[in-house]
């Protein structure tokens, strides 16, 4: 089964709902592809000894990863990290994420900046591709545990929009060309 994306409507209420155009205007895996977003599903409930991800985590040079709860109770500075998830920005490394339990929303921008709404659910594995402008929701369920998964030592540093003087994000716009 797929993850389900969508282009988003244009009004500003509350982040945490779907956004969906009427009639909704579906986005593919493969369209997703074109702007190198990856996606896998895994089997969350034996993330711990999964041998599916230990595979997609030696192929790729996953060496780091470390788990997020995204709750009211258990992120500190939760309302003020919400916020800045939510800011348009983009990272000079890939961020990759997978979906342990609850839901989420990834926002990407596509070749014509339209934004794009990616809806996670536990077993879903994504990669935003380093230079890509995206950001990050809860939905209405307010919950979610993602583990983060990185080439080497992490580093989390975004960058808010704009942010287009960046080799990564040059390097990202000519891959788009081909
Ligand atoms: C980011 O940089 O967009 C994030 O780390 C999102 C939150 S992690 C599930
Ligand atoms: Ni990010």
């Amino acid at each position: 089964m797929g993850l389900e994306a969508w282009y988003m409507d244009s009004s500003d209420e509350d982040q945490r709902s779907p956004h969906r155009m009427s009639p909704n205007q579906p986005v593919s895996l493969e369209d997703m592809k074109k702007l190198g977003v990856f996606h896998w599903k895994l089997n969350a409930d034996i993330y711990e000894t999964d041998p599916e991800l230990e595979q997609i985590r030696k192929d790729r040079g996953y060496s780091f990863m470390d788990i997020i709860t995204i709750h009211q109770d258990k992120l500190p500075n939760y309302e003020e990290k919400l916020k800045m998830f939510f800011e348009e920005h983009l990272h000079l490394d890939d961020e990759i994420r997978y979906i342990l339990d609850g839901r989420a929303y990834f926002d990407v921008r596509d070749q014509e900046e339209r934004w794009i709404r990616i809806s996670m659910s536990k077993g879903d594995l994504i990669t935003l591709p380093a230079g890509i402008y995206h950001r990050f929701t809860l939905d209405q369920t307010n919950y979610t545990k993602a583990m983060r998964l990185f080439v080497g030592e992490p580093v989390w540093k975004a960058y808010n929009r704009p942010a287009d003087d960046f080799d990564a994000r040059q390097k990202y716009l000519e891959s788009l060309q081909s």
